[in-house]
């Protein structure tokens, strides 16, 4: 059950599809406070009460005990005490044995979540522009909890199929050669291969939607004669739009009025890369439609994929936010600087980029009046988003596209999938990624995924390797390493047939891996779960901060510590362990329910299944496209007949029927008998 109650008047913010009547009684579970403008929600926690939600932010799987913020920030350091990332995800669930509920803001502001922060025994929840909808729901578990959620706001996004192969990505491509080096050194070295993305730097200047003569002479040409290589290019767009006469998207939306303005009506103008910019009113339609048409230059050069940036939207300074900094600079000049002016001073300077002062600068225009951005901030990065996604099915209605974003809100991900921003080569960003994903899912985005190696700092052989590792499992799958820090492509590793090898096992596992993907988003369901979801019931699986079930079947458990050989695991039931060196070279190893401690040297990494839960391989192969799936081998611990239904289709229809889509495969335990491993099917099947 969902109840709706209204504070204020909220705009439009697009993230719940169903409508709903707003309820007149008194909200369950919460005291009610007002301050100011503010609403404050506040609850006591039952001692054993774990919280679940959140999407995008840091720390554990379970959110209890810190203070976060939803407002969505170009962060570059993301540690244990960062409050906000890219993205606002206001939804958040409380667990325990005697109670389960959960709560939605629908509410674009600055949010708070003390979760325990304060005093360890009290949730605190503040709105401050006290303008919201907010939702409380009620269902018998944490699985149709989420599937409520998603109902109230919509399917999950569904990438084309191609978007589960290995994306190699670096800020600093910046022609076709270099790009060319790439995807050859990936199919001469036998590494699989289904994308290159392209960062800032293929554009003139920075310029959204242009290319650089020289260095990509013919686009079209390139991506076609890469897609019959079985490749694509994933270019970037910014959020800004330079203010330069004479370029296009620059004098269109000009002309129709579509940028952000400030108060005497000018255009708001910050620098991001390619200089000083306009942001476009993404909250505005007639804005969105302008902007989704220009995707049409690389659409039409063959391009299917995208991803957007700094769509926060991240300012590196105004020239407002650099005078502001001089006249405080200017106060003390001559004086004597006493050492708390000179930190004034130093925060002067520091705090120029993504500044507050600078978001309550600028105005959207929604449904004829003027609201001031900081009301609205979160939804910026969702407007783009739409934009994009909405441009792509004007384009060509009768296929998926590629689409990550790194600013988002619900309701975004209807549109595309997000990847989780700018972590670093550090071992504690691979336990992050991992904590990260369950409550992303429960927030509606099922495609995502981290940069693998990490984004910053300077990547290690053994942790590009365990990245790779979770990597296997995540919808996005793509290394992305920022200017400036080591190469990190697999092949400039002395290891890099490990590497290859990790690689090929997720296209071995990829039909299994779309199919469960599918499934659940078809069915408004989660990719990757808590322990918690599966198992309610156990205490110790609930309370797995390094674990996540996968799709109906599986679990995982990557090593996450340098020099690990191996690492501890809990299983909740009984197990099939598979130890993959290669799509080809694996163990078999069926575990009973309880704690393990599991060797896995550096080239080795784990999935378990459920008993009675058939896995499926494919022989693998250099891309999504070519790759047979149709013969499989499958894998089950089992003790009774058992059965799959295996999701496939042609990747790219926009409108999936799920029924049509499925193929049942069934495994009869008289496949015991022959087998070498006891209790353990393994059977060649043709689909
Ligand atoms: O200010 O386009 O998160 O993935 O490589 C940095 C350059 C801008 C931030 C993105 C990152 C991307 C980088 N961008």
């Amino acid at each position: 059950m969902i109840r709706k109650y209204t504070f204020g008047s909220q705009v439009p913010t697009d993230a719940v599809v169903q409508s709903l009547p707003a309820e007149s009684g008194a909200v369950p579970y919460f005291t009610l406070s007002r301050e100011e403008n503010r609403v404050i929600l506040t609850l006591s926690l039952l001692p054993d009460e774990i919280l679940f939600g959140l999407g995008e932010s840091v720390r554990g799987i379970n959110k209890r005990g810190f203070r976060y913020r939803s407002w969505n920030s170009d962060v570059f350091n993301h540690t244990e005490s960062t409050e906000s990332l890219y993205g606002s995800h206001n939804l958040l669930v409380f667990f325990s044995p005697s109670r389960l509920f959960g709560v939605y803001l629908d509410d674009p502001g600055l949010v708070t979540w003390d979760l325990g922060y304060t005093r360890s025994d009290t949730a605190v929840i503040t709105s401050e522009n006290g303008d919201l909808d907010l939702y409380v729901l009620e269902e018998s578990s944490l699985t149709e909890l989420a599937r409520a959620f998603r109902r109230l706001t919509g399917r999950s996004y569904l990438p084309p199929r191609w978007a589960f192969g290995y994306i190699q990505s670096r800020w600093g491509y910046a022609s076709e050669q270099e790009i060319r080096a790439v995807t050859s050194e990936h199919r001469k070295r036998h590494i699989p291969l289904d994308a290159v993305c392209m960062d800032i730097d293929y554009m003139t200047d920075f310029r959204n939607f242009t290319w650089k003569p020289d260095a990509f002479p013919d686009l079209k040409g390139f991506s076609e004669s890469l897609k019959k290589d079985h490749l694509r290019l994933v270019p970037i767009i910014d959020a800004g739009i330079p203010v330069a006469p004479g370029y296009a998207p620059y004098d269109t939306g000009k002309a129709a009025g579509l940028f952000c303005r400030k108060e005497d009506g000018s255009d708001f103008v910050a620098a991001v890369w390619p200089g000083r910019c306009v942001f476009p009113d993404f909250l505005r339609e007639d804005a969105r439609i302008w902007f989704g048409n220009l995707y049409r230059a690389l659409l039409e050069a063959g391009i299917e994929g995208f991803w957007n940036d700094m769509n926060e939207p991240a300012l590196f300074y105004s020239d407002e936010g650099i005078a502001d900094a001089f006249a405080r600079a200017e106060e003390l000049r001559g004086g004597r600087v006493e050492y708390e002016a000179m930190w004034g001073l130093k925060d002067a300077f520091n705090g120029i980029a993504n500044s507050m002062d600078d978001y309550r600068r600028f105005y959207h225009r929604i449904g004829g009046a003027a609201v001031r951005h900081d009301r609205v901030h979160n939804l910026y990065g969702a407007g783009m988003t739409r934009a994009a996604a909405e441009g792509f099915r004007r384009f060509d209605p009768s296929r998926r596209f590629l689409l990550f974003s790194r600013s988002s809100f619900i309701g975004a991900h209807r549109n595309g999938g997000i990847w989780q921003g700018d972590n670093f080569s550090w071992w504690s960003h691979l336990k992050m990624a991992l904590q990260m994903l369950p409550n992303l899912n429960l927030c509606g985005f099922l495609y995502s995924g981290c940069d693998l190696g990490g984004f910053g700092c300077n990547v290690t052989e053994d942790l590009l390797e365990r990245f790779l590792q979770l990597g296997v499992f995540t919808p996005l799958m793509r290394n992305h390493s920022a200017l400036h820090t080591r190469e990190q492509e697999i092949y400039r590793f002395s290891s890099w047939e490990m590497m290859r090898d990790t690689v090929g096992v997720r296209y071995a596992l990829l039909p299994y891996l779309y199919s469960e993907f599918m499934k659940a988003a078809l069915t408004d369901g989660m990719y990757f779960r808590p322990l918690a979801f599966d198992y309610p019931e156990d205490s110790r699986a609930v309370r797995v901060e390094d674990q996540l079930m996968l799709g109906e079947g599986c679990m995982i458990a990557p090593v996450l510590e340098q020099n690990a050989e191996g690492r501890y695991v809990y299983l909740p039931e009984d197990m099939l362990m598979v130890r993959f060196r290669s799509a080809a070279d694996y163990d078999l190893v069926p575990l009973d329910k309880g704690d393990h401690r599991i060797s896995l040297g550096l080239n080795e990494f784990p999935l378990f299944v459920r008993k009675n839960h058939p896995l499926l391989l494919c022989a693998g192969g250099e891309s999504s496209e070519t790759m047979d799936d149709r013969h499989f081998t499958v894998l089950c611990r089992m003790d009774r007949d058992v059965g799959y239904s295996l999701y496939r289709d042609d990747g790219e229809n926009p409108d999936p029927d799920l029924a049509r889509g499925l193929t049942d495969v069934a495994l009869d335990t008289a496949l015991l008998r022959a087998s070498p491993v006891p209790g353990v099917a393994i059977s060649d099947i043709l689909l």
